[in-house]
C-alpha cells in the first residue's frame, strides 16, 4: 500500500469492503431458455458454422442497427481488424495510438506492418490529430485510430489527412458499438471499421467480432479470407485464414440485439450517478457526453490528478482493490512500452507525453446495465472520503 494511505485506510476497508468482487463489467447473458429454441433449429439443421442460417440473420439485423450499409462477421474482433488490414493491402509503416488494447498494434505486427505510436489528446485521450503528419513518411500506407472508451475520434480530420496523403483510415471501434454522430452510424467512417462483440462489450456474441468494409468488393475479400481465402469450391482467391462465427455465437448475438437500447440506457443512468457524485471531487477527471454524440457507455474512466486529490491513481488502485473493488488500469502500460515495440523510435516516452500522463492516471470503474444504483454510489462515497482523509492527513 502507498505510504500516503495512513491507518486510517483499514478503518474505510472495514466499512466499504463488498463481500463478492465488483468487477467492472458484467456480460447480460440471455436466460437459459430464450437460448432453447435456437439451439433446437440449429441441432435439427446440422448446419452449425460456415454462413448458417443465424448469421445472414445476423449480419442483417446489425447492419440495420448499426446504420451501416452491410457488415461482416467473425470469431473476435481481433482476427477483423487484421484480415481488414489484409484485404486492404496496407504494408510499410501504419500510424496508430499507443493507449489502447495490445490487439490493435498486435493486427499491424502480425500483417508484417511497423507500428508507429502518435500521441493522443488530452480531453478525448483519442489519437492527436494534430500531431500525426509530422509522423507520414513514405512508407506510411494508412492511419489507425481507436474510438477509445467509445468516444469518438475527430472522424472529419482524419479524413482529410486521409485524402490529402493519399493513406487509408481503419478505425478500431473495438469500444463503440451502437456509437452515432449526427445521427450517422460510427461504423461508416474510414475504409473500415472493426467492432468486438467479446463478453465485455456492451454487445456480445461470448467471443466475437465485426467488420464494416465501406466498399462493397472489400467485404467480399475479407469474407473469402475469413473463410480460408475460398471464393468456391474450385477457387481460392488468396492465402486466407479461418476467423467464421458459429450459429451458436450468430444465436447469441440475435438474442442480445434485443436487449441492447435497455442495456445502453442502464448504462447511462449509472454514468449519470457517477457523474452527479463526482463533480467537484478534487483531482477526479472524467468526460462528458459530446454534442451531437449518442454514446453507448461501454466504459465509465476516471483520471486522477495526485496534486489535488492527494494521492495517485496507483494508490487509489490498491485501496479500492482491498475493498474488492476491481477497478481496471484500462490503458497501462502503453503498448509502446511493450518490449515487442518499445525499441521503436516512435515508442520513446518523449514522443509521447500526454499518453504517457494519461496512462499512468486512468482507472477504469464497474459499469453494466445490472450493476446495482446502490453499489455506484458507495464507490463514489468511497473516492470522496479517501479524498476527505488524504486532506486531513495531508
Ligand atoms: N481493440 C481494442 C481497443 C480492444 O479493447 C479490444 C479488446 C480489441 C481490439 C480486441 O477485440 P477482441 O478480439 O477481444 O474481440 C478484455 C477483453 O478480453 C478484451 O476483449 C478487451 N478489448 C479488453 C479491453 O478487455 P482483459 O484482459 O482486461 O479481460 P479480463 O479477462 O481481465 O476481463 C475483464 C473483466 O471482465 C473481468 O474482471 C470480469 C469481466 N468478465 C470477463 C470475462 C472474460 C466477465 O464478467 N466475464 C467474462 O467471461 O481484456
Amino acid at each position: 500500500m502507498n505510504s500516503k494511505f495512513p491507518v486510517w485506510q483499514d478503518k474505510l476497508v472495514k466499512k466499504y469492503k463488498f463481500d463478492a468482487p465488483v468487477f467492472i463489467t458484467r456480460p447480460d447473458l440471455p436466460v437459459l431458455s430464450e437460448l432453447d429454441g435456437y439451439l433446437a433449429k440449429i441441432w435439427s439443421s446440422g448446419w452449425v458454422t460456415n454462413n448458417g442460417a443465424y448469421h445472414g440473420i445476423l449480419e442483417n439485423e446489425l447492419a440495420k442497427y448499426l446504420k451501416v450499409k452491410d457488415i461482416s462477421l467473425f470469431c473476435n474482433g481481433t482476427l477483423a481488424l487484421q484480415i481488414g488490414i489484409n484485404a486492404l493491402g496496407l504494408k510499410g509503416e501504419v500510424i496508430t495510438t499507443p493507449f489502447t488494447f495490445a490487439a490493435t498494434p498486435h493486427v499491424l505486427y502480425w500483417n508484417g506492418i511497423k507500428p508507429v505510436f502518435c500521441d493522443i489528446e488530452e480531453d478525448t485521450y483519442n489519437i492527436d490529430v494534430n500531431k500525426i503528419e509530422a509522423l507520414i513518411t513514405r512508407e506510411t500506407t494508412a492511419i489507425l485510430p481507436v474510438h477509445v472508451f467509445g468516444v469518438p475520434c475527430n472522424v472529419e480530420k482524419l479524413a482529410s489527412i486521409g485524402r490529402k496523403h493519399g493513406l487509408k483510415i481503419v478505425y478500431d471501434a473495438a469500444h463503440s458499438f451502437g456509437v452515432r454522430v449526427r445521427g450517422v452510424g460510427i461504423g461508416n467512417f474510414g475504409d473500415a471499421a472493426m467492432f468486438s462483440f467479446h463478453a465485455t462489450k456492451i454487445f456480445t456474441t461470448i467471443e466475437g467480432g465485426s467488420l464494416v468494409c465501406n466498399e462493397r468488393a472489400l467485404k467480399e475479400k475479407v469474407d473469402y479470407l475469413k473463410n480460408f481465402g475460398i471464393k468456391n469450391e474450385e477457387e481460392v482467391v488468396g492465402p486466407g485464414t479461418n476467423a467464421k462465427m458459429n450459429e451458436i455465437q450468430a444465436a447469441i448475438g440475435l438474442i442480445q440485439l434485443k436487449k441492447i437500447d435497455d442495456e445502453i440506457k442502464k448504462r447511462k443512468a449509472l454514468t449519470g450517478i457517477y457523474r452527479r457524485e463526482l463533480t467537484n471531487v478534487p483531482g477526479i477527471i472524467f468526460s462528458t457526453d459530446m454534442d451531437g454524440v449518442e454514446h453507448n457507455y461501454q466504459y465509465f474512466v476516471i483520471r486522477v490528478v495526485a496534486k489535488d486529490y492527494g494521492a495517485g491513481r496507483d494508490a487509489l488502485f490498491d485501496l479500492l482493490r482491498k475493498m474488492n473493488i476491481i477497478v481496471r488500469k484500462y490503458f497501462y502500460p502503453l503498448c509502446s512500452h511493450y518490449p515487442c515495440y518499445s525499441s521503436l523510435p516512435s515508442a520513446s516516452p518523449a514522443n509521447l507525453p500526454v499518453a504517457e500522463r494519461i496512462s499512468g492516471a486512468v482507472l477504469s470503474f464497474p459499469l453494466y446495465g445490472r450493476l446495482p444504483e446502490s453499489t455506484v454510489k458507495t464507490i463514489c462515497a468511497i473516492i470522496k472520503d479517501i479524498c476527505h482523509e488524504n486532506k486531513k492527513t495531508g
